[in-house]
């Protein structure tokens, strides 16, 4: 359970640390998982999407094949659908968002070797509109990041402006000039997470290290916030807690 001081943290900043949300070798085996799978070519159904960046080919062992971006991961596996449903994700999310939580996406954005993100500063909203604001993103992450290796940038309190808007040529961003100098880049841990309020402007982090950094993307909203945007991701909408309770023991 969040204490009163954290969840004040995140009313005030729009953003919360959670040190060790999961140990950092469970971690390491889900990420280790995670490239068994994306390293050789996907066979299951064609709803999972897993993106290649050409020139990250052979930079990292460990990513031979260079995956950044995998869509719709809970039908990676069992693994990836519990992780939806593990309370130690989704009993923070309640404990801000209130007992009624439904998902809305899970993905794992993924940065190989020399990784620069055409997506700059935005607020997650431009990309998932719903009648009130009353979602959030928690990034799990599977890799030790840092600034030059991946780690995320923030724009601390910047929810409390509402809607920015995001006019940066070619890309749904927000212009550096708005941003300004107020941002932070905290070091995560293998197994840290952070929760982000939707309209927390936040940027994708440059990896200039020599080794891939993952993370698993969680986006969760109340069960009452209606979805403007037209989201078609697999398990949108599928309920996650009612009455301030996980609603599915995924047992198997
Ligand atoms: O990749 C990151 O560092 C942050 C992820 C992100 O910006 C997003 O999922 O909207």
């Amino acid at each position: 359970m969040l204490t009163d001081e954290q969840k004040q943290f995140y009313i005030d900043n729009g953003y919360l640390i959670l040190r060790e949300c999961i140990p950092s070798p469970e971690a390491a085996d889900l990420r280790a998982e995670l490239f068994s799978i994306v390293n050789k070519p996907w066979a299951g159904s064609t709803r999972l999407g897993i993106l290649y960046e050409k020139g990250a080919k052979g930079k990292d062992p460990t990513n031979p094949l260079g995956a950044n971006f995998v869509m719709a991961s809970p039908l990676l596996g069992d693994r990836w659908f519990k992780l939806t449903l593990d309370e130690r994700l989704v009993n923070p999310i309640i404990d801000l968002l209130g007992p009624d939580i439904n998902l809305h996406d899970q993905k794992i954005p993924i940065k190989p070797p020399g990784h620069v993100s055409t997506q700059r500063w935005h607020q997650d909203w431009a990309y998932e509109k719903h009648d009130r604001p009353e979602l959030a993103a928690l990034l799990l992450y599977l890799d030790d990041t840092a600034p030059g290796a991946g780690a995320t940038k923030l724009a601390p309190r910047s929810h409390k402006h509402g809607p920015l808007p995001h006019d940066r040529p070619d890309t749904l961003s927000i212009e550096d000039s708005l941003i300004g100098d107020d941002w932070i880049q905290p070091e995560m841990h293998a197994g840290d997470a952070l929760i982000i309020h939707t309209w927390l402007a936040h940027s994708i982090g440059d990896n200039t290290s020599d080794t891939t950094k993952a993370m698993v993307a969680h986006v969760y909203k109340t069960q009452q916030a209606v979805d403007i945007h037209g989201n078609t991701r697999a398990m949108a909408e599928m309920p996650v807690a009612r009455g301030g309770r996980v609603v599915l023991k995924a047992d198997w």
